[in-house]
């Protein structure tokens, strides 16, 4: 049974916020919103509210906290934010969206999903996984819709939620039957001072887990295979043994053979790592191997993560827009061989340090295009690995791309940074690449 609040104040007016407010008003509490955007800013938004919910908008006036017994977080509002540290110091209830959500079904199969990269695209193939299987499955969270959404909804028996760092950085007690752990690079040290609470806010997620439920660890990544959790572990590995594994072209779930990674429609040796993840987690969720086998072999990826959006004149034109940290760009650039890549970087570096990019830009980079406000700190990591052309815009990187780049190469957009300096999010961004290299080509025949 879920605890009831008189009255509830969430912080942040996006997504998650409404969700939250949605469910929160179902729950019949009292509920007032407050978003540091003016209201002109996010009347659309405060337009499809529920009736009778309160809005503080342009700031967050410590006096919102006057009546409420329930504070709910959305993910980007960072926890010292004065609001909430007023919040700890009179003793209020402090939640997630995510798990305020949660604790709505606590005893609904769950499988969570956490790591820097591969987080969507493991959390929709698991999901389809168990769907395959005959399961009633929703997935969402960080990858969208927002749990609360999810809980609203209803129709379903299980779920699958992806979660990030800002959302499970204030867990509570949120407990997935089983957890998933798929790696851990630099990311947001915008928001997390270093890498040791980025790794800590990650952790969190396995942290209230008991011995019945499961943990799906990277065994090739020595922090994430170090994660304290009261769970059985399970590890999963392309490197060496492990309960799911890669033998040659073969993988492996607990010692029986899965399928030839030829057989796989996803591409690039991380996906293998994804697929073993996900074949885990989808065991220790009563997925039996047949319906991760038949799902493996029609699942294609998610969009803007490494997929091929143009073919010409022997040019592979690849749009790995997702690409928006340096973890992610060294696994797009893993498979490639010697000097064969036009290389996209470039956007807002989210205080990542770019150093680790030097040696798979050096190996498999012919030539390297810089675009967005981070260029410089990322053309002064690259001196001497690669040849770097400051071209700032997307418009540009491509028209130089297209006249360097020889039969048999392929030109990759995997920026290493997110895209808010000059697009509205990755997904725009990746757009604008395979509009960009449709219409070049066309233009230049
Ligand atoms: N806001 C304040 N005060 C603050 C900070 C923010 O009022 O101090 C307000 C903003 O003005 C804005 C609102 O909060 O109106 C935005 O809230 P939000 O940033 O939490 O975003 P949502 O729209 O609720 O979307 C969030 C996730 N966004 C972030 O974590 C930044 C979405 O993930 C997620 O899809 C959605 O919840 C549903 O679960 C996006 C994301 O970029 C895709 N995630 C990051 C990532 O994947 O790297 C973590
Ligand atoms: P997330 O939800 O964690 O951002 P996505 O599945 O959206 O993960 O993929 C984001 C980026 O990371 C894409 O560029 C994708 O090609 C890359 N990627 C996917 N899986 C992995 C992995 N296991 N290791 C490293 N990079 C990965």
């Amino acid at each position: 049974m879920t605890d009831t609040y008189s009255h509830v104040v969430i912080i942040g007016l996006g997504a998650s916020g409404l969700g939250a407010a949605r469910l929160a008003a179902a729950d019949g509490s009292q509920v007032l919103i407050t978003d540091r955007r003016p209201a002109e800013d996010v009347l659309e938004t405060v337009n499809i509210l529920p009736p009778g919910t309160l809005t503080e908008l342009g700031g967050h006036p410590l006096i919102v906290l006057d009546n409420a017994d329930l504070i709910i977080l959305s993910p980007g509002v960072p926890s010292d934010l004065p609001l909430v540290l007023e919040a700890r110091r009179r003793g209020l209830s402090i939640l997630s969206e995510i798990e305020f959500a949660w604790r709505h079904r606590p005893q609904a199969p769950l499988a969570a999903v956490t790591g820097s990269n591969g987080k969507s695209t493991v959390t929709t193939l698991l999901a389809q996984m168990m769907r395959t299987a005959g399961m009633r499955t929703v997935a969402g969270g960080n990858l969208g819709p927002p749990a609360s959404e999810m809980v609203l909804d209803g129709q379903w028996q299980s779920w699958v939620l992806e979660i990030s760092s800002f959302q499970s950085e204030t867990l509570v007690e949120f407990r997935p039957r089983v957890g998933v752990f798929l790696n851990l690079s630099q990311d947001h040290l915008e928001r997390h001072p270093n890498m040791a609470q980025y790794a800590e806010a990650k952790g969190r997620l396995f942290a209230h887990q008991q011995p019945g439920d499961a943990a799906i660890l990277n065994a090739d990544d020595q922090l994430v295979a170090a994660t304290v959790t009261a769970a059985r572990k399970k590890f999963f590995s392309i490197t060496t043994e492990a309960d799911a594994d890669l033998v040659g072209d073969q993988l492996h779930v607990g010692g029986e053979h899965l399928i030839d990674s030829r057989e796989l429609r996803l591409s690039g040796r991380h996906n293998i790592a994804n697929a073993l993840a996900a074949a885990l987690a989808a065991q220790e969720m009563g997925v039996s191997l047949e319906a991760i086998r038949e799902t493996l072999r029609v699942f294609s990826g998610l969009p803007h993560r490494h997929r091929i959006v143009h073919e010409a004149d022997g040019i592979r034109w690849i749009d790995d827009s997702k690409a928006t940290n340096v973890g992610a760009t060294v696994a797009a650039l893993g498979g490639y061989p010697s000097r064969s890549v036009h290389l996209i970087l470039g956007g807002l570096s989210k205080g990542q340090n770019f150093s680790a990019l030097t040696e798979s830009v050096g190996r498999t980079a012919a030539m390297v295009y810089l675009i967005g406000k981070d260029a410089p700190a990322l053309a002064q990591a690259l001196e001497g690995a690669a040849p770097v052309d400051d071209c700032r815009t997307l418009e540009r990187a491509v028209e130089r791309a297209r006249s360097q780049a020889l039969p048999g190469q392929c030109v990759l957009l995997a920026p290493a940074c997110a895209s808010f300096d000059q697009f509205d999010n990755y997904s725009e961004r990746g757009e604008a690449f395979e509009r960009l290299a449709t219409e070049e080509a066309s233009s230049c025949r």
